[in-house]
């Protein structure tokens, strides 16, 4: 997109912006009043930021940008605070929807010949109607199974013929695992590509859910305020997430100052061509980073890393900052453990405690003690390695933590409740 194609899209979205008083008045306050005082890309990066506490003061349609009439659709999410934050979509934005979750789907070699079980949630949640509306685009067989049920998901994935899996990826590794129980063996199955997101994983969580259901494992990446799922998803080179062109993304640090390409910060977008429900400079809390550039698949344009985390997920424990997935890299690079986990960080006294119970998988969970120890040590010293800090790993029975079906709950932070 060239630099004037790239200011027409803002400008768009800032007449669009405007039709609704909120966002009418906090631009006002910087003196904009017309898209045409946005002359540069400068003057946009001067705007102010909008945050999901805009959203929650505008509760439940105070940031919409056309009649209630146009609006066909609302999604929310449900956060873990107070009152959803709920969005609209015009017919045109379901249909652009629609188009860029197909694209998405088209890049991974998905055709109008697949079979997609979409096993994410149907509701307010975005997944399950996003994916579907982008394979019934594509001309593919959608199979509209929701989440949960997860005997039924395995009979419908070997009856039905599925190819294409869509759903979390830790739903994915259950679902693997029951598998294994169920008696169904991989042959029995069609599956080829998974796509998968809703939450962060890592690449070693992608080898082992490529291992156990003999696929590829693609990551998608959205939020309902910017669209819903599609906004950014990897090709099969997977060397990051091409960006959808209708969005604009920056990268920010902590006091909203731009970052160049390649450093980690918040991400933060802008959406080009939405119209019920537009959004300018939205602070989505993922921390990543992003590039400028052409890939082998076609893309020209955005790309950025994996979330590694949200901005509210990093723990500070005893002052040093820890993101679950860098826990969850040390237990995925040592065997005879399952990839289920849970970290529970405490206080004793004064001091921050962080435990992390791991499965033992069922062959190692026969061992000796003494073997089951040595498992033990050697874990909490691979993660005291990479932390800096001490910890304490905890075996547990195979199929103890307990499974997802949607997002997972991997960190039980109990300061929160003793700092009331
Ligand atoms: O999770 C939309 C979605 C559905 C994306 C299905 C992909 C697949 P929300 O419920 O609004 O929307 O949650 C958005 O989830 O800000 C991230 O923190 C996290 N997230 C979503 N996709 C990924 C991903 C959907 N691929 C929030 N990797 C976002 C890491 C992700 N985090």
């Amino acid at each position: 997109m060239s630099h004037e194609e790239l200011l027409n899209g803002l400008r768009r979205t800032i007449r669009q912006v405007l039709k609704a008083p909120y966002y009418k008045k906090k631009l006002a306050e910087v003196g904009v009043y017309y898209p045409e005082d946005i002359k540069t890309l400068e003057d946009f990066r001067k705007l102010p930021l909008t945050e999901k506490e805009d959203l929650r003061q505008n509760y439940p349609f105070g940031l919409l940008a056309e009649p209630m009439k146009k609006i066909v659709r609302v999604h929310a999410s449900s956060g873990t605070t107070g009152k959803p934050t709920v969005v609209g979509y015009t017919r045109e934005d379901i249909q652009l929807w629609a188009q860029i979750v197909a694209n998405g789907l088209r890049r991974v070699g998905v055709t109008s010949s697949d079979v997609i079980q979409v096993a994410y949630g149907y509701g307010l949640f975005t997944g399950g109607m996003g994916l579907h509306y982008g394979c019934e685009e594509l001309g593919a067989l959608a199979i509209p199974v929701s989440g949960g049920n997860t005997q039924r998901q395995l009979m419908i994935m070997r009856d039905f013929g599925s190819t294409v899996l869509c759903c979390t990826p830790s739903y994915a590794l259950y679902l693997a695992e029951s598998l294994e129980e169920t008696g169904i063996t991989k042959e029995e199955l069609k599956l080829r590509v998974g796509v998968f997101g809703a939450e962060p994983w890592t690449n070693k969580m992608r080898a082992e859910i490529e291992a156990r259901l003999g696929i590829r494992a693609i990551d998608i990446y959205g939020l309902s305020e910017i669209m819903g799922p599609g906004v950014a998803m990897e090709c099969l080179k997977c060397n990051g997430l091409h960006i959808d062109k209708h969005f604009y993304p920056e990268v920010l640090d902590k006091d909203g100052k731009s970052l160049p390409e390649g450093e980690p910060g918040e991400l933060v977008f802008t959406s080009l061509d939405k119209m019920g429900f537009p959004v300018l400079r939205y602070r989505t809390k993922d921390l990543t980073s992003i590039s400028y550039g052409s890939c082998e698949c076609g893309h020209i344009g955005w790309t950025m890393q994996r979330v590694f985390a949200r901005v509210d997920d990093m723990l500070i424990i005893r002052g040093v900052n820890v993101f679950p997935s860098q826990i969850e890299e040390s237990i995925l690079s040592v065997g005879g453990i399952e990839p289920h986990y849970l970290i529970i960080v405490d206080r004793d006294g004064n001091l921050d405690t962080l435990e992390v119970l791991v499965e033992v998988s069922a062959a190692s969970f026969t061992d000796e003690i003494r073997e089951l120890e040595r498992l033990q040590d050697k874990l909490q010293e691979k993660i005291e390695d990479i932390l800096g800090l001490s910890v304490r790993v905890r075996l547990v029975e195979p199929k103890s933590i307990p499974r997802s079906e949607g997002k997972a709950k991997r960190v039980e932070d109990r300061r929160k409740e003793k700092m009331l």
